[in-house]
């Protein structure tokens, strides 16, 4: 297998030329494992560890290496390989930690597009579409919704929840999918380029790793059932990337119980954008949007021309995000 069909562009070769020694090999991470990274170049699959000069240099854990990342790897003998250096990440994938200690935890690296995974049956919740798509926007990746289980409801009701995700202002790109009877597969098959990475994210039991079963054809992943409330019991346990044959590679994940965001910057921007210019024409520049004379946001919801429950979300994330960002910067000052 050749870099390339590991999804090595031109703008990493450019990177490892500066960053690696001559010396040592590139080759980009697939699993991590407690402290063991298993690495996989043109030789194939292997593991390595990172060297104890890298670990002393990292402040945070997201300066460690992460699936999908493009490290340069050293071979001290025939069996152990070294992580020097991790290539800088073109995108990535991370959010605030669970715990009660704000960090910052990566998901995944160089990633193109998310799979935004939800199922039409339980699962669905748009403000929770909005936490992720926050997400991929804040790590300059490109978002596809995938609404899993439509063999579950009916038509009607497939349409009503696309609706309801469009009368949120979300304008990605929307596949319906069933898993049982492989509507919406070819879809997502088309999507998927040579060379391309993509990351399946989504809540435990919507059927993240059946749909890499059924793109690989082989039920080589374990899948597991929901309970009766439709809740799944977390069988994937670690991220992993796979390769597929058709070319393209995609990061399975366990399931997320929160999705902790930071922002203040183009991840929410960007998914607000309609609010962020109406208030371009409120009346005070500082204008708060909630009592204010002259709110031009409170006007568009009264007009009907902004939706209520998608601004509601805009102020809970907005609040939230700056208390995470309030206390990861006092954490990293205190350092
Ligand atoms: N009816 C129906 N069931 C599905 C579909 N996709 C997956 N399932 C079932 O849903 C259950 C959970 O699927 P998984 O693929 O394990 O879900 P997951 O998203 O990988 O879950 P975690 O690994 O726990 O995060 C399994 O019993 C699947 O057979 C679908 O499209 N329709
Ligand atoms: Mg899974
Ligand atoms: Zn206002």
């Amino acid at each position: 297998m050749e870099l390339i069909q590991l999804g090595l562009e031109p703008w990493f070769i450019k990177q490892a030329v500066e960053l690696c020694t001559p010396e040592q090999r590139i080759a980009r991470v697939t699993a991590v494992d407690r402290g063991w990274y298993v690495v996989r170049n043109e030789d194939g699959e292997g593991s390595a560890r990172v060297t104890g000069k890298f670990l002393h240099s990292t402040e945070s854990t997201s300066d460690m290496p992460c699936v999908g990342d493009w490290v340069c790897l050293h071979y001290d003998s025939e069996n152990s390989a070294c992580i020097h250096t991790i290539l800088p990440r073109k995108s990535f994938l991370g959010r605030k930690s669970a715990g009660k200690n704000i960090e910052f935890q990566m998901i995944a690296a160089n990633i193109d597009v998310a799979f935004i995974v939800q199922s039409c049956h339980y699962d669905f919740n748009v403000p929770r579409l909005e936490r992720y798509l926050v997400m991929a926007n804040e790590g300059h990746v490109e978002p596809v919704l995938v609404l899993t289980k439509t063999d579950l409801v009916s038509a009607d009701e497939l349409e009503q929840l696309i609706l309801e995700i469009r009368r949120g202002g979300i304008s990605a790109r929307i596949v319906a999918l069933s898993n049982v009877t492989g509507a919406g597969l070819d879809q997502i098959k088309e999507l998927m380029g040579f060379g391309k990475t993509y990351c399946l994210l989504g809540s435990s039991g919507v059927g993240k790793t059946t749909l890499i079963n059924q793109l690989t054809g082989q039920d080589t992943l374990k899948t597991g059932t929901v309970s009766d409330s439709g809740e799944g019991r977390h069988t994937t346990i670690r991220r992993q990337l796979i390769v597929l044959e058709q070319g393209a590679m995609i990061v399975d994940t366990p399931g997320m119980r929160e999705v902790g965001i930071f922002a203040g910057s183009e991840g929410m921007d960007e998914l607000f954008d309609d609010i962020q210019e109406l208030a371009l024409s409120c009346r005070f520049s500082n204008c708060g949007h909630s009592n204010e004379p002259g709110c031009a946001v409170l006007q568009a919801i009264k007009d009907g021309k902004l939706n209520q429950e998608h601004y509601g979300n805009y102020v809970k994330l907005k609040k939230e995000s700056e208390v995470n960002e309030t206390s990861y910067a006092d954490k990293r000052k205190k350092r």
